[in-house]
């Protein structure tokens, strides 16, 4: 099988593996984890934040931060086809208790000015808007990066009206890696920060939310009100760092797979794809021959999977668990069924 529905399918190497098994645990719940400690404090460094907290997954470091930002019947400002708000099962009306604002962004990105429009003044009728979220890379948006100036902008606007400002950065370590611009420079415009290990790092488990002690500490209860305290965690905050230390690097090469991909696909007819839009390890197409889900069960049928994510578009994922030659012989596959 060639996976290429996310990078959430990779497996941990043999290498980091061994490093969990190896991991010094304690109970987390008590403090007592050396391995989630280095974790968080680790992260939090790289990020330039105060603090950091191990989370079970994306979603829970994103709505824990909402939750830790907000109260009850505040609205907070979200792109339209942002994670927190197409993704995450409604969990901001369900665990906060607050409404989500939509913006309409280009592939994921939105300006100050945007979010400007969307402010109503000080009045008793209006709900509290008290954070704005920024997804970087953008997912639905293909992997799209946000412009650091368009970041700037946005965070000048918030501030301006006393917003919180928070940063889905699931996928932000590919950001950095095709851009240059360190994590912590995207992170210093932000409030908080969500991190995941578990997509392109390749470990099997775990995110960090980052921000200031005060809101860590909050963010900290609302964990473990939510289910979320584990205890020797350590095994798995292993992978994580082991991800971290070791995988960063490597993303360069997904993102020249994705763009090899991209550059077949748009070679074959019946097929629309962009390769100018591929900025990191995604990769959107449309099919014109015939109906999206079609293709998706043709190509698994033939071991190549990847995901319909609209009725007309498809969605591809480089990762670690995807060579160069598998690029080549999913193109090989595609090519012959959409013939
Ligand atoms: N995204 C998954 C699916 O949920 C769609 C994927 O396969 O891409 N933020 C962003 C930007 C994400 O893409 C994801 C996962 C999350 C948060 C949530 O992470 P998890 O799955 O760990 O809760």
């Amino acid at each position: 099988m060639i996976d290429l529905r996310s990078d959430t399918v990779t497996k941990p190497t043999p290498a980091m593996r061994e490093t969990m098994a190896r991991a010094d645990v304690g109970d987390d719940v008590f403090g007592d984890d050396p391995t989630v400690k280095e974790l968080e404090s680790e992260t939090a460094a790289l990020l330039g934040k105060e603090a950091a907290l191990f989370t079970a997954s994306g979603t829970m470091a994103n709505q824990l931060a909402i939750r830790s930002h907000t109260e009850p019947g505040d609205e907070i400002l979200v792109e339209s086809n942002a994670h927190i708000y197409f993704y995450e099962g409604g969990g901001p009306a369900a665990l906060s208790g607050v409404m989500c604002r939509c913006l309409d962004g280009s592939r994921g990105v939105f300006s100050g000015t945007d979010l400007e429009a969307a402010l109503r003044p000080a009045d008793q009728h209006f709900p509290h808007t008290s954070v704005v979220c920024v997804e970087n890379t953008h997912n639905r948006g293909g992997g799209k990066i946000w412009p650091l100036e368009q970041i700037h902008q946005v965070a000048a606007s918030a501030h301006k009206h006393h917003l919180k400002l928070h940063l889905d950065g699931a996928r932000l370590w590919n950001a950095s890696a095709a851009t240059g611009i360190s994590e912590r420079d995207y992170a210093s415009f932000f409030d908080t920060v969500s991190v995941c290990f578990s997509k392109g790092l390749g470990a099997p488990v775990g995110s960090v939310l980052a921000g200031s002690k005060e809101l860590i500490q909050r963010a900290r209860r609302f964990r473990k009100m939510m289910g979320g305290g584990m205890r020797q965690a350590g095994i798995i905050a292993a992978g994580a760092l082991f991800a971290l230390r070791n995988h960063r690097d490597r993303l360069a090469e997904d993102h020249a797979n994705a763009r090899l991909l991209a550059e077949g696909l748009a070679c074959i007819k019946g097929l629309e794809a962009d390769p100018a839009e591929v900025e990191t390890n995604m990769v959107r197409f449309r099919v014109k021959t015939m109906p999206t889900d079609h293709l998706v069960e043709q190509l698994q049928n033939r071991g190549v999977l990847v995901l319909a994510v609209g009725r007309d578009t498809i969605r591809a994922v480089t990762s670690l668990m995807v060579s160069n030659e598998n690029i080549q012989s999913a193109l090989r596959t595609v090519s012959e069924l959409v013939r």
